[in-house]
C-alpha cells in the first residue's frame, strides 16, 4: 500500500469517527447520562443563584429544569456550571454543557457565525445604568454621565453598547471592564467608578446585593436590546428543536390558562383541542397527538415541564416579579395577548 492511499484511509477513519460522535447527538447523550449539562451565571438574583447548600434557584435555572422534566421526566435532573461572561461560549462550543440558560443576548455574530444557535427570547431586557445618588446627586439621566467612568463585565454586550451610546452622543467615558462580575460591583461600590452598567435586569439583581439598595437608582435610558434566551450548539437540530419547544409549551400553557397546580386536573377534563394537543391527550380513538414523539419525547413532555416550573407566567412572577425581591413589572415580557411579545407558536 502506498503511503498516499494509507494517510487517505487514516484521514477517511478519523472522520468516520467524527462523524459518528457528532450524530450520536446531545439528546442521547443527554439520555445516557440522565441529566442536563446547564451553564448558569455564578450568582445573579432572579435568573440563576446558588443557596448555601448550592440549590439554584432563577429563571435561567427553571428553564433548564423544564427542559430536564421534558426530556427525562424529571426536573431534579439538571447539572449546574456555573460560568462567567466570558467562559460562556466555550463551554458550550466545546461540550462541557448542553444548554446555555444565562442571561445572554442574542445577537448576530452569537447567533451565527460563533456556531451557536439561540432557540428563544425568555426575557426582554435592554442596558441600563446604575448610579449612587448619594454620591451624584445631579446625575438624572444618562446624559449626564459625559465624563464618567463605567464598569462593567468584560466578555458582555454591555460594554460594546457603552462605546456605541457615549460615541453617538459625542461623550467622553472612561471604561473599567472586569472579567468577574462581584469585582465589577466591588469597584463601583467603593466608588472607583461613576456608574455601573448591564442589562436592566442586571441592575435591579444586582442593587439587592448592596447595604443600602436604596441610595443606588437606576437611570431612566434604555440603551439597548438585549433579548436575553438560551442557547444551544449549531448543527444539532433534534436539541434545538426540543429547547425551542419547551420555551413554547411554557408561554403556551399560559396563554391557555395551564399551570403547575391545576395541569393535571385539565389534562383529564379539557375540551379544549389546543389544551389537549400540548399535554398529549389521545384522541377518542385512542390515537396519540403524537407532538412529543415529533420531537423525540414522551407525549407527557409538556406536561412534565409545566407541572415541574409552572407556565411562563409562573416562573416569572416567582423568580423576578412583583412578588419577589426584584418586584419587576410583566412589561415586554407579558404575553402577546395581554399587550406583550411573548408569543409561541401553536402546537399543531
Ligand atoms: N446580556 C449581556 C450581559 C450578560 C452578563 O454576563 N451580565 C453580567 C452582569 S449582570 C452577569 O450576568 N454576570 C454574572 C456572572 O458573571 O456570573 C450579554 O449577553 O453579554
Amino acid at each position: 500500500m502506498t503511503n498516499k492511499l494509507l494517510s487517505f484511509l487514516f484521514g477517511a477513519a478519523v472522520s468516520l469517527v467524527a462523524a459518528g460522535a457528532a450524530s450520536a447527538g446531545t439528546l442521547d447523550e443527554v439520555r445516557q447520562r440522565d441529566a442536563v449539562l446547564c451553564g448558569v451565571s455564578t450568582g445573579l438574583p432572579g435568573f440563576s443563584v446558588p443557596d448555601s447548600q448550592n440549590n439554584w434557584t432563577g429563571m435561567d435555572v427553571d428553564f433548564c429544569r423544564a427542559v430536564a422534566a421534558a426530556v427525562l421526566g424529571d426536573a431534579s435532573k439538571v447539572k449546574f456550571t456555573p460560568l462567567s461572561a466570558k467562559e460562556r461560549f466555550t463551554a458550550l462550543q466545546s461540550g462541557d454543557i448542553d444548554i446555555l440558560s444565562r442571561n445572554t443576548t442574542w445577537t448576530m455574530s452569537r447567533d451565527t457565525s460563533s456556531g451557536l444557535k439561540f432557540a428563544g427570547i425568555m426575557y426582554y431586557d435592554g442596558q441600563g445604568f446604575m448610579i449612587n445618588k448619594t454620591k451624584l446627586p445631579n446625575v438624572k439621566s444618562a446624559m449626564d454621565l459625559a465624563g464618567a467612568t463605567v464598569c462593567t463585565q468584560s466578555g458582555t454586550t454591555t460594554e460594546l453598547n457603552l462605546a456605541d451610546f457615549f460615541s453617538s452622543n459625542n461623550m467622553e467615558y472612561k471604561l473599567v471592564t472586569y472579567e468577574k462580575n462581584d469585582d465589577a460591583l466591588a469597584a463601583y461600590q467603593d466608588g472607583r467608578c461613576d456608574a455601573y452598567s448591564t442589562d436592566q435586569s442586571g441592575l435591579y439583581a444586582q442593587r439587592l446585593k448592596f447595604t443600602n439598595p436604596d441610595d443606588h437608582i437606576v437611570l431612566p435610558e434604555i440603551i439597548s436590546k438585549e433579548p436575553l434566551g438560551p442557547v444551544v450548539r449549531q448543527g444539532d437540530d433534534a436539541w434545538f428543536n426540543i429547547v425551542k419547544w419547551t420555551y413554547f409549551a411554557l408561554v403556551n400553557a399560559e396563554e391557555l390558562g395551564i399551570t403547575s397546580q391545576n395541569v393535571e386536573q385539565i389534562k383529564t377534563t379539557s375540551k379544549d383541542p389546543q389544551v389537549k394537543r400540548l399535554l398529549g391527550v389521545p384522541g377518542e380513538d385512542g390515537t396519540s397527538a403524537g407532538f412529543g414523539t415529533g420531537i423525540g419525547l414522551e407525549e407527557s413532555w409538556a406536561e412534565n415541564a409545566i407541572k415541574a416550573v409552572g407556565n411562563y407566567g409562573e416562573i416569572f412572577e416567582r423568580n423576578v416579579g412583583a412578588n419577589s425581591p426584584l418586584k419587576i413589572a410583566r412589561g415586554k415580557n407579558a404575553l402577546w395577548s395581554d399587550g406583550g411579545l411573548q408569543y409561541a407558536p401553536p402546537v399543531r
